[in-house]
Parts: structure tokens; C-alpha cells; sequence
């Protein structure tokens, strides 16, 4: 496959006006009929005219009314025209039945969707499929009304007309946009869908009408769903000054979808897991990410498509500033030090190990073979990181003026991470030649820190190194900032949060002025996306466990007792450590302390988690062992804990009716992580009473899992299935659960087993994630010795991957640690990865991503 390069950007070399589409909608020989007006860009010297096409049957192409010379391309095709102004005509003929890699128009369930980011408008008509180009887009979708009453496309609602005198009834609508959008916005919606409506007041007083379309049965679950929608818009108005800028903005469901959810212009496509809840249905951790979701693709009509990028390069200009402004939001809608942990959680468990393994790339990649395969954590979570570093270091007010420089500024424009810079500079005054390393350097920093201290002050010598990652040997210093508190040995804070800028390899921070030393937390909030190495002590982790007034960090050395306890028990079999379980206990004993953050407390670091540090302390991690010493330090919590653990249970059901907000979410987060301890006391006693009276799915689920656990579930298993077969997001969490609480010996045949029930829709990329992503997530099922787990997922990669490249490449990414890992593993992931790359006709996603990992 061909290897694309940031440094071979060339622009398109001609200029869209309007772009005029045409729709007759058949489910195996849909029609597309555009009609572009060009014109040539003068700025652009070499102006070869191509137009990217894939999968297409062309019925007809017309340049100016003539029938035009064409040649054939790899992708594409480069077309004859005059070196002027003409028309473009062309007609033609696609399968949205046939199409299961779910880019371009596609069927799900009957209904007729859209997905075209990145390169997706390509398999729908022969068009510049680039961001950086840019039209207004007219569509007109003709259908017949008993399969398809509902036709929507982007922008504003113009015409609809419905013939019901003739059979088949046609049907016709017209949408406009009136904004200029990339192609890769576009969408397109038909099918028996209802609408749960509502509407929103704008700041400036103008009403939008709004709509989440579902299937007939669904409409229950759209309400919360709406209520997310009217924050967001309220919320960017206040937070940024951004004002909805169409009619209508409508939202739809659909099952059948390779991401969570897309922004195209006033039509956001949502996998159907991304947007349906109800109490029943969906647990309080749904409910949270779908209120995320929501915010994160309405935040991208400004960050992403009134200003979108020049090219994919750049994709983390739109990605990492909109789920920086959708953690924003989350902060302000729920508790932020709780949010902020949730944050670090995902980031450590799936972006580091990704900017530490073969997989490693930058925040702004570049080269690409298969742009699919850069939906990264890198460029998402970190990318999201580098703003918010950007923004500690500039100040809010800074932030603020930059980002609406950057709004007036680029409009309407498709932008660089060169252009998101500059108006910082422009904004503060600061050179940013430094900071932008952290666009294009791979790797997590690790941070280095030795305390000194003498003559009334404390000195931080700090130093920073990156590893060396793929394609990158050498690694300049990054400024990075560190925000540090000081408190003394009373445990009071004597030197508020300051903000330390590293900006060398190695440099010293003085704090004269302290007559007793004084303890550091260093990395409050953590500051900024790195490793942080610190000779503390036990005793010191316990003493910021007590007192540290920076939540984050207080958190943090619960977390770092926890996860020293776990790896010295794998190292040398060590009982788990006291000053950890006391630690705790005074915690969870604090009731001024908020319930959800004393649940983040009660966790402890994955088995992924400790398996990836014993390799960077130079250990080959022994799954086995790693799950043993997991489970004793579970074992061991529940036993230390035991006389506080009933009462923190009772203490936190929840009496009044189910609400998804944060307060009652955290007494049940708090109530269920005291369940998962209390079952190892009581034998599942108490768990089955909770799954007998759960009227939410959260208590449900949380009462099954625990079950599962006593090895008491198998009735309640069943109970489940036959209760909820009828949705098909619950029996997703049904089939997960059931590989996640196998023992580590039974996971692959559990999952396998699973492959051969009726119910496992592969096809379907929730259904396939539900089964197979949960065995990924099973360390010690995964890596289980006798490799049957690899085999597993190797089969059914092989199998995916004609069907849908985009999962299977997605999914691949389970072997990305591989190395970590004993000999005897490495040859038996080695050998599936050899299988999956020998297959005929791999697809590129997946070629790219195996050879990637092979290194
Ligand atoms: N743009 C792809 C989906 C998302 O990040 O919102
Ligand atoms: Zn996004």
C-alpha cells in the first residue's frame, strides 16, 4: 500500500461553488446524480483535475454536457476539463446492501445511513474527497414513502412532498446547507424512523428546532439524550460564545456503526450505544459517556466544521480540541477532580500503551497508509492533553483571547496545527517553537524528581527523557508543566499550586524560605501526560493520602501504594501493604469526602496496567501471577476493611427515584465498588439480594458481575438473557460480562462458546466488540498460556476483515504489547500475527496495523 505524507501536501487546484446532489434511493442500485460548478484556483499553479472514486458504476459523466476523456487512477480518476470554469454532471449507481465496511451510504436494520469521514464520500460519488475542500451543499433524496417516511440530509429542511395517491408512494426532500463543509460532513439518513422533538433558544434569541430520530420501539430512550443536547448548546454559548448556527439540528440512531458517533453538519450520526438510554437499559457509566458524546459532536460544529482541517494530518486540530472542550464540559456538569481521575484512568490504560509500544506515533502523525487507522488515543486523549498543557501554561484569560482569535481568525478556513499555534502567539506574546514538539515527538516523557533540602529550602531537581519510539531515535527536550504544592509535616498547605515549566533536560526549582522541610506534590492535577519517577517512601505516599489538598494527587498516592503493593507482591510475593489498607480506610471513612471519588479510591491499577510497568522496570510480567496478586490485594481490602464495609453499602442505596445525575451516580459507585469487597465476605449473599430488587441496569449489572465472581451467577445469568434478548445494547453487556468474570483458564473457551450463539450477530461492530474486545480486556484470559485466546481473536480478525476493515484494524490493536510479554507468548502472538498477515487479499486497514505491530 502507498504511503502518504504530511510533507506532500499539495492543495486541490480548483474552487467548488455549489455542489448539487441527487438521490434515488434503491437498496442495491442507488442512483447519485451530482451537479458541480468549478472553477480553476490561481493561486495554484499544477492543477491536474482528479476525483477520488471508489466501488462506483458510472452511468454517466458530463463536462460541460460532453462526454469528457477520463483516465483511470489508483482511487480515482484524473479528468480532461478546460482550463476555465465548467459544470460537472455524473451519474452513478451504488449498493448500500452490499456495503459492510459501514463507509459511504450504507443499510443498517433496514434503514439507509451515512458514514464519510474520513474517506467515506468517495464510495458515494466522484468528488475531491479532501478536507480541504470545501462547498455548500444542496441534496435531494427521492425515495418511496412506505420504506423510507423519514429522508434527512444536512442543514436545513427546504421541501418534502409525499404522494400518497400512488403505489409506491413517492417521496422527496430537499435540504440545504447553507455553510461550506468538506465532504467528509456529509450525511445522509433514510428510513421508518420517529422523532423525539424539542427545540432550543439560541443567545441571540433564534429558535432551532431539534430531533433524535430512532426505530420504532426506541423512543423511550431519547430523553436524556435531549436534555445532553440543550446543556451543550447552553454551555458553549456560555463557556466559548458559540452560537448553533442552522434551523435544525437533528441527531440519529443507528446500530450498525464503526465509531461512536459523527459530527456532519447538522445531522450527527450516533451509534445507536452512544446516544439510546434509559434507567432500565443503561448503566450510570452510559449515561455518563453519552452526555459526553452528545457535547463532543455538537462542540464540533465550531471545532471540526466551521473550521475544519486542511488536511488528516492535522486531524488532532479538531479531535483533541473538541474532547478537550467536551472534558470541559464534563468538569462543569459533574464533579471535575472526579472527571479529571476518569480522564488520567483512560489515558493511562489505552494511550500510553499505545505511545510506548510499535504502535507509538505523534499527536500530529506524519505519514499515513490508511488514515482509519489514526482515530488514535494518542490523537484524541493526548491531543487533548497538549491543549490543556498549552492552556496551564498560558493562563485562562490567555486561552480565552487566543481562542477567539482563533474563531474570527480562521472562519470558514481548513487549518494547520501551524494556525492553532500562531494565534496563541499572536494572542500572549510567547514563542511556542518549543511546545509544538509535543505535536510531532512520540512517546510519553518520563519525568525524573530528587528532592533536596538545606539551609530552610526545598530544591526539585527535575529531568525529562523520551524513550526512543518508532521512526524516532532521538527525542529533544519538551517544555512540560509540573504543577507543584508544598505542605508541612502538619499536613498544611504551605505553598499554594505553582505551575514549575521544564523546559530542559535537566533543571532545578528552589523553595527557600521553609524552617522545616516540607513535603512536595508534584504533577497536581496531573499537569501534564507523562511518568513520574519519585523516590518516596510508603510512609510519605500515606502522608499525601491524608492530606494532600489537590484531590488529583491525593488519589494518586492511594493509586501509587496500591500499584507499589501489587508489583512487590508479583516481584516477591509480598503481603499487600499496610500502609495502603489504612490509608484507605481512613478515606472511605471520610463522609465530607463525594462518594464517586471514594469509589475511584477503592480501585486499584488493571492487570494491563502492572504488566506494562514490570516491563518498563525491565520484568518479563507474568500474567498469572500478576492476576494472583490482583486478587489478593482485592482479597486483602475486603479483609482489612470488613467492619466498614457493610455500613458504606447501606449508606449509599439510593431511595429516591433514579436520576443519572453525578450525586446519586456516586452512591451507587460507591455502594457497588463496596459490593464487589462485600461479596468476598459474604459469598454473594448480599449480591443476590441486590439483583433481585435492582430497578437500574447499573445495580443490575453490578449485582450480576458480583455474582459471576462468588460463582453464584449461572441462574441469574439466564434470567438476564431472557429478560433483556430483546435489546440489543443489553445483551451486548451480556455477552461482555460473561468473559470478563470467567476464570482466566475458562475465558477463551467462554468467548468461544459465545461465537456459537445465536445471538452473536458478528457482523454487527457493537455485537463483535462486545464479545472479542471483552476477552482483550481479560489480561489473564488473554494471555493465557495456552494461547488459545490469540488464536481466537486471530480467527475472527480473519474473518472481519473482508466484511469490515475499519473493526478489524481497530481490533487488531490487542496485540500491540506483544513484547512485553515471555518467549513462549511472543512466539504464539507471533505466529497469529504471521497467519493474519498471510491472508489473500488483506485489507489495507489491517496490513498496515499488523505490520505496524510487528515492528
Ligand atoms: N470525527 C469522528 C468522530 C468524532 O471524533 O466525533
Ligand atoms: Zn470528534
Amino acid at each position: 500500500p502507498q504511503t502518504i505524507y504530511l510533507k506532500d501536501y499539495k492543495p486541490f487546484g480548483w474552487i467548488i461553488d455549489d455542489v448539487h446532489l441527487t438521490f434515488r434511493l434503491h437498496p442495491t442500485a442507488t442512483r447519485v446524480i451530482s451537479r458541480i460548478r468549478f472553477r480553476p484556483d490561481h493561486d495554484v499553479h499544477d492543477r491536474p483535475f482528479f476525483l477520488h472514486g471508489e466501488d462506483l458504476k458510472t452511468i454517466s459523466i458530463r463536462v460541460d454536457g460532453h462526454e469528457p476523456t477520463i483516465y483511470e487512477q489508483s482511487g480515482g480518476i484524473t479528468v480532461d476539463v478546460p482550463d476555465a470554469p465548467f459544470n460537472w454532471e455524473a451519474e452513478v449507481e451504488i449498493n448500500p446492501s452490499a456495503n459492510t465496511a459501514l463507509e459511504g451510504l450504507y443499510m443498517s436494520n433496514g434503514m439507509y445511513c451515512t458514514q464519510c469521514e474520513a474517506e467515506g464520500f468517495r464510495k458515494i460519488t466522484w468528488y475531491p474527497d479532501r478536507p480541504d475542500v470545501m462547498a455548500k451543499f444542496t441534496v435531494r433524496i427521492e425515495s418511496d414513502a412506505e420504506h423510507t417516511p423519514v429522508m434527512l440530509s444536512n442543514g436545513n429542511g427546504l421541501y418534502y412532498e409525499q404522494d400518497s395517491t400512488k403505489t409506491p408512494a413517492p417521496n422527496v426532500t430537499i435540504y440545504q446547507d447553507p455553510w461550506p463543509k468538506p465532504a467528509y460532513l456529509f450525511a445522509l439518513v433514510a428510513g421508518d424512523l420517529v422523532a423525539h422533538e424539542d427545540s432550543f433558544t439560541t443567545v441571540s434569541g433564534k429558535e432551532v428546532h431539534l430531533a433524535i430520530w430512532v426505530r420504532p420501539g426506541d423512543e423511550h430512550k431519547c430523553a436524556f439524550g435531549m436534555e445532553a443536547l440543550k446543556k451543550s448548546m447552553k454551555w458553549d454559548e456560555d463557556v466559548y460564545g458559540r452560537e448553533y448556527d442552522l434551523d435544525e439540528f437533528n441527531i440519529v440512531a443507528v446500530d450498525d456503526f464503526n465509531m461512536g458517533a459523527m459530527e456532519n453538519k447538522g445531522l450527527n450520526i450516533f451509534n445507536s450505544s452512544c446516544v439510546l438510554a434509559s434507567p432500565e437499559t443503561s448503566t450510570d457509566a452510559n449515561f455518563e459517556r453519552i452526555e459526553a458524546i452528545i457535547a463532543h459532536e455538537y462542540f464540533h460544529n465550531w471545532t471540526g466544521n466551521r473550521i475544519t482541517c486542511r488536511d488528516w494530518f492535522q486531524l488532532c486540530l479538531k479531535e483533541g480540541l473538541t474532547v478537550f472542550r467536551d472534558q470541559q464540559f464534563t468538569d462543569d456538569m459533574r464533579s471535575a477532580p472526579v472527571a479529571r481521575i476518569s480522564n488520567v484512568l483512560a489515558l493511562r490504560a489505552r494511550q500510553f500503551p499505545e505511545d510506548q509500544g510499535p504502535l507509538s506515533h505523534p499527536v500530529r502523525p506524519e505519514s499515513f497508509q490508511e488514515i482509519n487507522n489514526f482515530y488514535t488515543a494518542t490523537v484524541y486523549e493526548k491531543g487533548s492533553e497538549v491543549i490543556g498543557m498549552l492552556k496551564t501554561l498560558v493562563g485562562d484569560e490567555a486561552y480565552a483571547k487566543a481562542l477567539n482569535l482563533y474563531f474570527d481568525r480562521h472562519d470558514g478556513d481548513a487549518a494547520t496545527i501551524e494556525d492553532w499555534l500562531k494565534v496563541f502567539e499572536d494572542a500572549t506574546g510567547r514563542d511556542l517553537s518549543q511546545f509544538k514538539r509535543w505535536y510531532s515527538q512520540s512517546g510519553t516523557p518520563r519525568v525524573t524528581v530528587r528532592e533536596e533540602y538545606a539551609q530552610d529550602t526545598l530544591t526539585l531537581h527535575i529531568s525529562q527523557r523520551t524513550a526512543p519510539t518508532p521512526g524516532q531515535e532521538t527525542k529533544e527536550p519538551q517544555i512540560i508543566p509540573i504543577a507543584v504544592g508544598l505542605l508541612n509535616p502538619n499536613g498544611d498547605e504551605v505553598q499554594e499550586t505553582t505551575v514549575l515549566e521544564l523546559r530542559d533536560s535537566e533543571q532545578s526549582f528552589s523553595f527557600p524560605g521553609h524552617a522545616s522541610r516540607p513535603v512536595p506534590s508534584i504533577l497536581r492535577g496531573f499537569s501534564a501526560p507523562v511518568l513520574l519517577d519519585q523516590e518516596i517512601d510508603a510512609d510519605r505516599r500515606a502522608f499525601l493520602l491524608a492530606h494532600d489538598t489537590d484531590p488529583f494527587n491525593r488519589w494518586e498516592s492511594g493509586r501509587m501504594l496500591a500499584r507499589e503493593s501489587l508489583l512487590s507482591s508479583v516481584k516477591e510475593g509480598s503481603a499487600p501493604n499496610a500502609a495502603y489498607l489504612d490509608g484507605l480506610k481512613l478515606v472511605l471513612r471520610d463522609d465530607t469526602l463525594d462518594p464517586a471519588y471514594r469509589a475511584l479510591m477503592l480501585g486499584q491499577p488493571s492487570q494491563s496496567e502492572l504488566a506494562g510497568l514490570l516491563h518498563d522496570a525491565g520484568h518479563v510480567p507474568a500474567p498469572e501471577a500478576i492476576h494472583a496478586a490482583s486478587e489478593a490485594l482485592r482479597q486483602a481490602k475486603a479483609d482489612h476493611l470488613s467492619d466498614i464495609l457493610p455500613g458504606l453499602y447501606a449508606d449509599h442505596q439510593v431511595e429516591e427515584p433514579f436520576s443519572a445525575e453525578a450525586g446519586p451516580a456516586g452512591q451507587r459507585a460507591l455502594a457497588n465498588a463496596a459490593l464487589d469487597l462485600l461479596t468476598r465476605l459474604d459469598g454473594g449473599a448480599t449480591a443476590a439480594m441486590q439483583y433481585t430488587r435492582a430497578d437500574n441496569m447499573t445495580q443490575q449489572l453490578a449485582a450480576l458481575g458480583a455474582l459471576l465472581d462468588a460463582d453464584q451467577g449461572q441462574e441469574a445469568l439466564t434470567a438476564f438473557y431472557d429478560q433483556w434478548r430483546d435489546d440489543r445494547l443489553v445483551i451486548d453487556k451480556w455477552f461482555s460480562l460473561q468473559v470478563l468474570h470467567a476464570k482466566p483458564g475458562d475465558a477463551a473457551d467462554v468467548a468461544r462458546r459465545l461465537t456459537n450463539h445465536m445471538d452473536f450477530d458478528w457482523k454487527n461492530p457493537n455485537r463483535f466488540r462486545a464479545l472479542l474486545g471483552a476477552l482483550q480486556m481479560h489480561h489473564a484470559g488473554f494471555h493465557h498460556e495456552s494461547g488459545a485466546a490469540y488464536e481466537l481473536l486471530a480467527d475472527w480478525l480473519i474473518r472481519l476483515d473482508p466484511v469490515n476493515p475499519q473493526t478489524t484494524a481497530r481490533m487488531s490493536t490487542a496485540f500491540q504489547t506483544w513484547k512485553r510479554y515471555d518467549t513462549k507468548r511472543q512466539a504464539l502472538i507471533g505466529a497469529q500475527l504471521d497467519r493474519i498477515s498471510k491472508q489473500p487479499e488483506l485489507s489495507r486497514d489491517t496490513t498496515e496495523m499488523i505490520t505496524r505491530i510487528r515492528g
